[in-house]
């Protein structure tokens, strides 16, 4: 915290003195632990000393390592928030104690002068770029949609439902007709996946999957495969992310669709806070990260040969 009131009477303050504590959600996905990775990269790069926290996907662990920050007196704080809402309290401790807080990935519904901005990418329309493939793919033809959900409560699991069901308005041919949480990862994916599958028929009534992101399409991939069905094929599977290990999916015709998510939030997290520490320039309250659709004919042997080194 000296160093922050120095750096900010002064503009003393360089990334090499700083102590940042970083709550971060846990290792649910392949994108989480590659945001893992490359956050700590990003700090070694600039020679900051990270405390890093892993919440094991508790908010309570969060607003505990928030507050043991805190007490640390570290120089600012990077959260990706698990949940949207409960937030409040423990960002006001921390504006209280003039520690600058940073949101990765995930956003929350506290009053956005209780953080100093927020890296994140557009996960509304993420969830429509995802619905508006799907449309197209699907030319007018009736098809019934499952959906994974992400964490529920988590700003992308609102967003990205959101998007897609935005994107599927007027396209009386797409019907989603079981929608449930799969929590972001494989195991759960695979799990809600059987028993949609169960329940429609062995799948013969399911034309298409939307998975709020690739672990959890990879998992239902191997559930619809173990049920004597083609993925790609009998059942479409659109997603989001953009891990390697879809590509491999698609690449393999399993997988349709993703749209890329860059695990590296905190690349920019750190340059805005430098310019904020170094002259109390204060980013813009919303970093917003780029989403490109990608498909079977984006080549997907050679993205996932690119994408494998990665930070994955
Ligand atoms: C989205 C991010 C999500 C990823 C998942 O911004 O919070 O959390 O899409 C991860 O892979 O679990």
């Amino acid at each position: 915290c000296a160093t922050i009131l120095a750096a900010c009477t002064f503009g003393t303050a360089s990334a090499a003195d700083l102590t940042i504590g970083f709550s971060q959600i846990g290792s649910e996905s392949g994108w989480r632990a590659a945001e893992t990775t490359l956050t700590k990269q990003e700090a070694e790069k600039r020679g900051i000393d990270l405390k890093f926290a892993d919440a094991q996907q508790k908010q309570e662990n969060q607003i505990k390592a928030l507050r043991s920050f805190i007490a640390q007196g570290v120089d600012a704080i990077l959260i990706a928030p698990v949940v949207a809402t409960g937030w409040d309290e423990v960002l006001t401790e921390a504006k209280d104690a003039e520690i600058p807080v940073i949101l990765l990935d995930r956003t929350v519904d506290s009053k956005d002068d209780l953080y100093l901005t927020a890296v994140t990418s557009d996960l509304v329309h993420e969830g429509s770029v995802a619905g508006k493939w799907l449309v197209d793919a699907t030319a007018g033809k009736a098809c019934n949609v499952v959906e994974l959900q992400g964490t529920t409560g988590s700003s992308p699991a609102i967003d990205r439902k959101k998007g897609f069901e935005e994107a599927l308005k007027g396209n009386d041919n797409l019907k989603i007709i079981r929608s449930q949480t799969g929590d972001f990862t494989r195991t759960k994916g695979k799990e809600v996946m059987e028993s949609f599958l169960k329940a429609e028929d062995g799948g013969k009534n399911i034309c298409a999957l939307y998975a709020h992101n690739d672990d959890m399409a990879v998992g239902a991939i191997q559930a619809i495969k173990e049920a004597g069905l083609k993925p790609g094929t009998d059942i479409l599977v659109v997603s989001i992310d953009a891990v390697p290990d879809i590509f491999q999916a698609m690449a393999a015709g399993e997988a349709n669709a993703t749209v890329e998510l860059t695990p590296n939030m905190a690349g920019p997290a750190l340059d805005a806070l430098d310019a904020f520490l170094k002259d109390g320039k204060a980013p813009p309250k919303w970093i917003q990260t780029e989403s490109k659709l990608y498909t079977q004919a984006d080549d997907p042997a050679k993205v996932y040969e690119e994408k494998k080194g990665l930070g994955y």
